[in-house]
């Protein structure tokens, strides 16, 4: 049976198969959790990207996690927020993308930052929405594949939207 859970937390003190990270299409590190990623799995993490000839928006590219507890990172790049319709597809996409690459790869355990809510200014709210309604139905579609994810939440607001998000989503 395949669940998710909200935390709050630092997704780089996780031990799971694999953490996505919220990176851009250079994939050589940034600021937000793309930094503590890069700064935390050390320099053999950016050897591997250099490789990977970087990530087109929605996008999602693996490696291994290096220094870090998890045994790969997801690699993909969230949508820039201009308020289009295209941004809501794409912030869907990176999650389908992450799940499929993380399904290729019998990756079970996974947890996901809140994609372009940081530096790429995506409303808080609207990406929750997103990121839960994408994830429970790409559980529900592939039935015979074990998914344990974790939205990591890096701050209380993040936090609070998720909580919020999942009460409402769930069937009564
Ligand atoms: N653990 C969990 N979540 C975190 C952590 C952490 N350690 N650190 C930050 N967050 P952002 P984006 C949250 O800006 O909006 C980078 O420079 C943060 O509070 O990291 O997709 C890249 O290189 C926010 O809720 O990613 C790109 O250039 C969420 O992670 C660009 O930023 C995403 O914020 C990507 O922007």
């Amino acid at each position: 049976m395949s669940d998710y859970r909200i935390i709050k937390g630092d997704i780089t003190e996780l031990e799971l198969d694999a953490i996505v990270n919220a990176a851009n299409e250079s994939l050589l590190g940034g600021g937000g959790v793309d930094g503590t990623i890069h700064k935390k799995a050390g320099p053999d993490l950016l050897k591997e990207c250099l490789s990977l000839n970087g990530c087109h928006t929605s996008e999602a590219k693996l490696t291994k996690g290096y220094r870090l507890k998890c045994k790969y990172i997801i690699h993909t790049v969230g949508p820039i927020y201009y308020g289009l319709d295209s941004d809501a597809i794409a912030l869907r996409d990176c999650y389908i993308n992450c799940l499929t690459l993380a399904m290729k790869h019998d990756i079970h355990s996974i947890a996901f930052p809140a994609i372009s809510t940081g530096a790429y200014r995506y409303p808080s709210k609207e990406a929750a929405e997103i990121a839960i309604k994408t994830v429970r139905q790409f559980m529900i579609s592939n039935p015979d594949y074990e998914f344990h994810i974790v939205f990591c939440c890096y701050d209380e607001t993040t936090y609070q939207n998720y909580l919020q998000i999942d009460q409402n989503s769930k069937p009564i």
